[in-house]
């Protein structure tokens, strides 16, 4: 694997780069760790003065994040100041996570009613886009797009005939500035990626055929069904409009090409910033610490009703936002429902748990789960105190007694403890079924995930082998139930499963794979297509793909309990060696290696300045 080494200095000299999104100091979803992942790599190659990020300023607690830059006068200091001289809240800072890029906030808010009204009026008579009067977020991108378009303006002014810029905008919230940037003539080379369509995205959840039918759909059509035709018309104009249009795989490429009507002309993977442990021993100690602590909360969650070995137990997790079908929950819990039965018909002594980690809208956590828990820690402390005080009188017994043979342990403990013990563990046992889900949910009855788990008779009997935590909350630190962060719980669990149906990329199994914990993605997943073409040993080594581009689901749902059922044959070394195996193809997704793409497109950018020789495109690194 060669890692291209510039220094700040080589690499495009005269250019500098404006890198935008909605999600720069805003986390919503996968673009964040995108734009957040690729900050050190990106810095490498530009170095502070010539990158800038910019992004929308939403909430005032974003300023624990950011080092206020407001008396640094370089460039983006400049126009950033001639912002604010004109009225607009403007943030210029050190953005202080690892990399600490610059990052110019503007604030939406800052630009009032009547000139949104004049920039919507402008782009309808301009670019023939119609913005609806009352969608909030659409109205925030105007806003947005608008002061993003007035510092590309005081840049190019400042920059004179010198500066070459690059302007980068990731999906349709940041993309209008693009329009008149070209309808203008401004000497800025623009970059548009997409990490999915609007259209797709929509039509993936609500279109049984979607893959087989994405050379027919109508564009204009089918938005207004989904009420985004303002959202889709911009993604497709500045698709249409910017000197290079990229995404983030090959399958969402494929969809670019019949959606956006425009082949992209580059693929850029996503990434992570890979931290990669000296010895291989540290990454698996950090499995068996975190499986201790999931032991824990399983122990308080099932144990009330029935126990089972825990040295015999398998914790399976998938995670994600919840798009039930195109996260590939559906497809879940069809292959959980075979594996058990298979498991049952065997007689396994294994247990496999499974947890669902997504979002949902709910009142509180069970407080059935949480009294349990909270006795379980009763029970602790109360083996604890048994434990120090036979410890105690079993050493001064024996530097009393003659012969050797070990006295009567229960005769150490006093009535008091006894009777504790007995009662706490006594409180503790239940008649009732462990619950499937932690928490107390809004809309319980209409559940998507209760519902098929209801349909397969997945109800976490004793006789299951297969259980269930449906967690409707995601993992953090501060979560009362496992005290772990979402990272430390990945590494606690023995396999990922994300067989999604829609899937630009998919950073899940991908986070996985770095922690060194084997994962099923799909076909489908920008990811696993990745894997398909790039991995041919992926499979041996413990990252699983589900077919299901021309499959039915009924079919990959048996390849998936499959893949699950071979999973559980393996003994403890073969999957320690596995974690190995799969912990090493990590490095092949750092970003040190995939900003070699990005690098490419701003080299093929910057050469269609006048004056500028072709640069030939690189040869890809990855793989
Ligand atoms: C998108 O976020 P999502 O989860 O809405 O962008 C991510 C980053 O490129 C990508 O990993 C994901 O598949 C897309 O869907």
């Amino acid at each position: 694997m060669s890692k291209r080494t510039a220094s700040t200095s080589e690499f495009l000299p005269e250019a500098r780069l404006l890198e935008v999104a909605w999600e720069v100091c805003n986390q919503v979803g996968g673009i964040y760790t995108v734009i957040r992942t690729k900050v050190p790599a990106a810095m490498r190659y530009w170095g502070a003065g010539r990158y800038c990020l910019v992004g929308p300023y939403l909430h005032n607690n974003i300023a624990a994040e950011l080092e206020p830059m407001d008396d640094v006068q370089d460039i983006f200091g400049q126009a950033a100041a001639a912002l604010k001289k004109r009225g607009y809240h403007v943030q210029y800072a050190e953005w202080l996570v690892t990399g600490k890029p610059r990052v110019v906030l503007l604030n939406p808010s800052s630009v009032d009613e009547k000139a949104i009204n004049v920039v919507k009026y402008l782009l309808w008579k301009n670019h023939g886009i119609h913005i609806p009067p009352d969608n909030p977020l659409v109205n925030q991108a105007v806003a947005f797009g608008f002061l993003t378009k007035l510092f590309v303006d005081e840049l190019v002014r400042l920059g004179g005939s010198e500066g070459k810029l690059l302007a980068h905008f990731h999906e349709w919230m940041a993309g209008l500035p693009i329009l008149d940037i070209k309808r203008e003539g401004l000497p800025v080379k623009t970059i548009f990626t997409t990490h999915a369509t609007q259209l797709g995205r929509h039509l993936a959840i609500n279109s049984p055929m979607f893959y087989a039918h994405l050379p027919f759909f109508n564009r204009e059509e089918e938005a207004k069904k989904f009420g985004i035709e303002a959202e889709a018309t911009i993604e497709y104009a500045c698709a249409q409009s910017s000197d290079f249009f990229t995404t983030v795989s090959e399958v969402t490429a494929r969809e670019c090409k019949h959606l956006l009507k425009r082949k992209p002309d580059a693929v850029l993977p996503n990434g992570l910033n890979i931290e990669r442990f000296e010895t291989l021993y540290e990454f698996q100690n950090l499995h068996s610490k975190y499986k201790e602590q999931i032991h824990r909360f399983v122990m308080g969650h099932f144990f009330p009703a029935y126990a089972f070995d825990l040295d015999k137990t398998m914790y399976f997790f998938t995670s994600g936002r919840f798009e039930f079908k195109n996260k590939g929950f559906d497809l879940t819990v069809e292959a959980l429902a075979h594996l058990n039965e298979q498991l049952k018909k065997e007689q396994a002594d294994l247990t496999v748990v499974m947890f669902f980690v997504s979002k949902r809208n709910f009142y509180s956590i069970q407080p059935e789960v949480l009294h349990s828990r909270a006795v379980l820690d009763e029970i602790r402390q109360t083996c604890d105190a048994i434990q120090r005080q036979i410890g105690k009188r079993l050493f001064h017994e024996s530097t009393m007694r003659d012969d050797h043979h070990l006295p009567n342990l229960n005769d150490f403990v006093d009535e008091y403890w006894k009777l504790r013990y007995r009662r706490t563990v006594q409180s503790w046992q239940t008649n009732k079924l462990p619950l499937l889900v932690t928490h107390r949910l809004v809309d319980e009855q209409q559940d998507e995930i209760l519902n098929i788990l209801a349909e397969k008779k997945l109800r976490n009997e004793k006789e299951d082998r297969v259980k269930i935590v449906y967690h409707p909350d995601f993992i953090t630190s501060s979560n009362p139930l496992f005290g772990m962060d979402y990272i430390e719980f990945v590494r606690g669990c023995n396999l990922g499963i994300f067989p999604s149906y829609y899937e630009p990329w998919g950073y899940t199994p991908l986070e996985c794979m770095a922690c060194g914990i084997p994962s099923v993605t799909s076909d489908l997943s920008g990811f696993g297509d990745y894997l398909l073409h790039h991995f041919p040993d992926h499979e041996k080594n413990g990252m699983y793909v589900v077919e299901r581009g021309k499959r039915s689901v009924d079919w990959s749902a048996k390849q998936l309990a499959g893949f699950l059922h071979k999973f559980l044959q393996q003994g403890l070394k073969e999957r320690i060696m596995q974690r190995n195996n799969v912990e090493n193809y990590s490095a092949a997704f750092d970003w040190e290696n995939l900003i070699q793409p990005y690098n490419a497109v701003y080299e093929k950018a910057i050469a269609m300045f006048p004056g500028d020789q072709v640069v030939a495109m690189q040869e890809p690194v990855v793989g």
